[in-house]
């Protein structure tokens, strides 16, 4: 079987990947693509006596070749087309491990429209989200609770009532904070709900609580439950380490109950990071905005602590926030139908005088967090809080932020400690 067809024409319901390829020493390049389709579709490393008509019609084919890239067209027979871990077991599976590769990088899959019909997407999404809140005009400004792990379910609670009481909008746990021996999930969320109630009461403004609910799956779901239950409309779940499968399912099971869902993507590094072995950043959100992820971490575009430089950056969020993507170089193109828009959350080592490159770069829409930076503020949470709020107005307003700082002490104070 021939694997390598660049007269082939797409069809409309082909799965398209886009790999960057290195060769191992002795290989050419064509004969690493080729073996790619074979391995990824339906074919092993020798001839076999076995195959049949149907297995030779419905083969991957290399069709496009620019090197580094190759792209290879899947028809959709070979796919359960619902089911994320079937084809990553085929477009994300034993290929990484050839060693006729010296490196091998998963960069884009466009979902062929009859795959993007069986999924739903998100349920409540970028406008909706927005609407949660009433807030347009500006990023949604959040904080994580810090320390990540080490405080009570109290203490967590009276560090959440600050930040909110300060102008935040959401507070989050950290990733590893789940339930642990001195922070039971349940206490944790009775403390934390008791005081967004009243720091709404207190604000008058819309308050949300993202309790991070990572577990094995039947867990999650009661945790679920137990938000819904006390009035959150928001869970947080780490999803890379719970798996895709965790969040296919989390997502039908919060169907029809308005929440959000937000992704924490911790652990995406030890395959996106590598700019020649792995699964790209970009794969990984648009299978959140397939599957159904509201909210999820795609990066500070240069701007904080993570790795991540702005043209990527951009590339994921437009991905997840347009409604068609157009093709280029190192990218596919998506027509995304009616799925809804994935909120980007914009965090990891921010601070207030990081506003106007980040909203800059990123827009406004955005889910800016700050943990460090609002903890970290000399006078504290609520001051770190304040700080955060007023560097957001003053770039919405397109001012200065030394001259804001003029008439804000906590935004001033914040940048005599990090500066711009
Ligand atoms: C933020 C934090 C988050 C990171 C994850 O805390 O620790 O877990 O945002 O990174 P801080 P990413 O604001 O103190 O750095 O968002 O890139 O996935
Ligand atoms: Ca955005």
């Amino acid at each position: 079987m021939n694997f390598i067809d660049t007269e082939y024409e797409p069809k409309k319901n082909d799965l398209i990947c886009l790999f960057k390829i290195e060769p191992s020493e002795g290989f050419s390049f064509e004969e690493a693509a080729s073996n790619i389709a074979k391995e990824s579709s339906v074919g092993t490393w020798t001839h076999i006596g076995t195959v049949n008509e149907r297995a030779k019609r419905i083969k991957a084919r290399v069709y496009d070749i620019d090197k580094p890239y190759a792209k290879i067209a899947y028809p959709k027979e070979l796919f359960e087309l619902d089911s994320v871990p079937q084809l990553l077991s085929s477009v994300g599976g034993n290929i990484f491990g050839m060693k006729l590769l010296k490196s091998l990088r998963l960069e884009d899959i466009k979902f062929p429209p009859g795959m993007v019909d069986q999924f739903d997407g998100p349920q409540v999404g970028l406008s909706g989200i927005r609407d949660l809140f009433s807030v347009k005009e500006r990023p949604m400004l959040g904080t994580i609770v810090k320390p990540k792990l080490g405080l009570d379910s109290k203490g967590h609670a009276e560090v959440a009532y600050k930040a909110w009481k300060g102008g935040l909008d959401i507070v989050k746990d950290d990733e590893n904070l789940t339930s642990m021996t001195f922070n039971t999930f349940r206490r944790r969320i009775d403390e934390t709900m008791k005081l967004k109630e009243r720091a709404e009461e207190e604000t008058g403004e819309r308050k949300e609580y993202m309790g991070n609910i990572t577990a094995p799956v039947s867990e999650m779901k009661e945790r679920a439950d137990y938000l819904i239950e006390k009035g959150s409309n928001y869970v947080m779940i780490d999803i890379i380490t719970t798996g895709w499968s965790a969040l296919q399912e989390m997502r039908d099971y919060l169907e029809g109950k308005d929440t959000v869902i937000h992704c924490h993507r911790a652990g995406h590094a030890a395959f996106t990071r590598s700019k020649k072995h792995g699964i790209s950043m970009l794969t990984v959100a648009k299978l959140t905005r397939l599957i159904g992820g509201d909210q999820l971490h795609i990066g500070t575009a240069g701007v904080g602590k993570m790795e991540g430089d702005e043209k990527k950056v951009l590339r994921i969020e437009e991905s997840i926030e347009s409604k068609k993507i157009n093709e280029e170089r190192g990218r596919l193109g998506q027509d995304w139908k009616n799925i809804k828009k994935v909120f980007a959350v914009a965090s990891g080592g921010l601070q207030p005088g990081n506003m106007p490159g980040l909203v800059g770069r990123m827009g406004k829409d955005i889910v800016a967090q700050f943990g460090g930076g609002c903890h970290g503020h000399p006078d504290g949470t609520e001051a770190g809080a304040r700080a955060i709020r007023q560097a957001c107005r003053a770039v919405i307003n397109e001012e200065n932020l030394d001259e804001a700082a003029k008439e804000n002490s906590e935004l001033r104070r914040a940048l005599e400690k990090w500066g711009q």
